[in-house]
C-alpha cells in the first residue's frame, strides 16, 4: 500500500512498445510526500507519457520508478490504483448517471462522500442545474457535457478515493481562474502529493516547484524563482 505518496524517478528513459524512438530519456527527479509539482512544457515534451508510468499504464523501459522508496513493480496494480487518482488529459464517462461516473470505482460511496467531492471539483452547481442532478444520464442519448465538465467529474471520480497522489493532466485547462484557484484550494485539504500538467504559468507559479520539460528531458525543476535563474527557456515562458 502507498502510505506517504514519495515519488522518485530514477534514471527513467520510456519508449512506446510501437515506437523506435524514446519519448524519455534519462529523467531523474523526486517528488516529496504531499508536494505540489506542477510540470510545464511544449506539445509533445512527453509531460502525458511521464505520467502514465505512475498507474503503470506503462512500464518503464530504463532506470527505476520508486513510490515510497520501494520499485514500483513491488506493488500490485490494485495497491497502486487504490492509491492514485489519476485524471487524463481526454477523460472517458461511460453511459449512466453522474452519480455512478463519480463513484465509480468506489461503489459504496455514500450520497455525502459523492456531493463533497462534487464540490471539491467544482462541479456540484453544474450537477444541480441539469435536468435530473446527479441521476442525470450521461454518454449515449444522456446530456451533452463540454470537455471542462467532464475533467470536473473525472477529477471528483479521483477525489472521492482520497488518493495519495493525485495527477492531474491539463486537467484545469477549462478553468477560468478563480474557479481554479478554488479546485486547488480544495484539493489542498486531500493532504496528497499532487503531480499538474499545465499550460498556464499562473497555475504553475501556484505549486511548491516546477519542472520544466522538454524534448523527453528534465530541462529544470525547482521553485519559480530558482527557474528564472536557472533557465533562459522557463524566463521565456514566463514573458511571452
Ligand atoms: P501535450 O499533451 O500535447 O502538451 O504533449 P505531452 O507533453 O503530453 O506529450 P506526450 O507525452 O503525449 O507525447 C510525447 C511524444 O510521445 C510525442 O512525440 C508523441 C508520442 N506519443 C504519445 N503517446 C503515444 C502513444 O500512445 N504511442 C506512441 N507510439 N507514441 C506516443
Ligand atoms: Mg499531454
Amino acid at each position: 500500500e502507498v502510505i506517504d505518496g514519495k515519488i522518485e524517478y530514477e534514471h527513467v528513459a520510456f519508449t512506446y512498445p510501437t515506437a523506435d524512438e524514446p519519448v524519455l530519456t534519462d529523467v531523474s527527479f523526486t517528488v516529496n510526500p504531499r508536494e505540489k509539482l506542477a510540470i510545464i512544457g511544449a506539445t509533445g515534451a512527453g509531460k502525458t507519457s511521464l505520467f502514465q508510468l505512475i498507474p503503470r499504464l506503462y512500464n518503464v523501459t530504463k532506470g527505476v520508478l520508486y513510490i515510497d522508496q520501494k520499485p514500483i513493480t513491488s506493488y500490485t496494480l490494485d495497491q497502486l490504483r487504490g492509491s492514485i487518482g489519476y485524471v487524463p488529459q481526454s477523460p472517458l464517462l461511460f453511459t449512466g448517471s453522474i452519480r455512478d461516473n463519480i463513484a465509480w470505482g468506489k461503489e459504496n460511496a455514500t450520497r455525502e462522500e459523492i456531493i463533497q467531492s462534487a464540490k471539491d471539483a467544482q462541479i456540484h452547481d453544474t450537477i444541480m442545474d441539469l435536468p435530473d442532478q446527479y441521476d442525470t444520464r450521461v454518454g449515449q442519448k444522456g446530456v451533452n457535457l463540454s470537455g471542462g465538465q467532464k475533467q470536473r467529474i473525472s477529477i471528483a471520480r479521483a477525489l472521492i478515493r482520497r488518493p495519495k497522489i493525485l495527477m492531474l493532466d491539463d486537467s484545469t485547462s477549462a478553468l477560468d481562474l478563480a474557479t481554479e484557484s478554488e479546485l486547488l484550494r480544495a484539493i489542498q485539504h486531500y493532504h496528497c502529493t499532487t503531480m499538474i500538467i499545465t499550460s498556464k504559468i499562473s497555475t504553475a507559479i501556484s505549486a511548491d516547484r516546477i519542472l520544466l520539460m522538454n524534448d523527453g528531458k528534465v530541462l529544470a525543476i525547482g521553485t519559480h524563482e530558482e527557474l528564472l535563474n536557472q533557465s533562459s527557456l522557463y524566463m521565456r515562458i514566463v514573458e511571452s
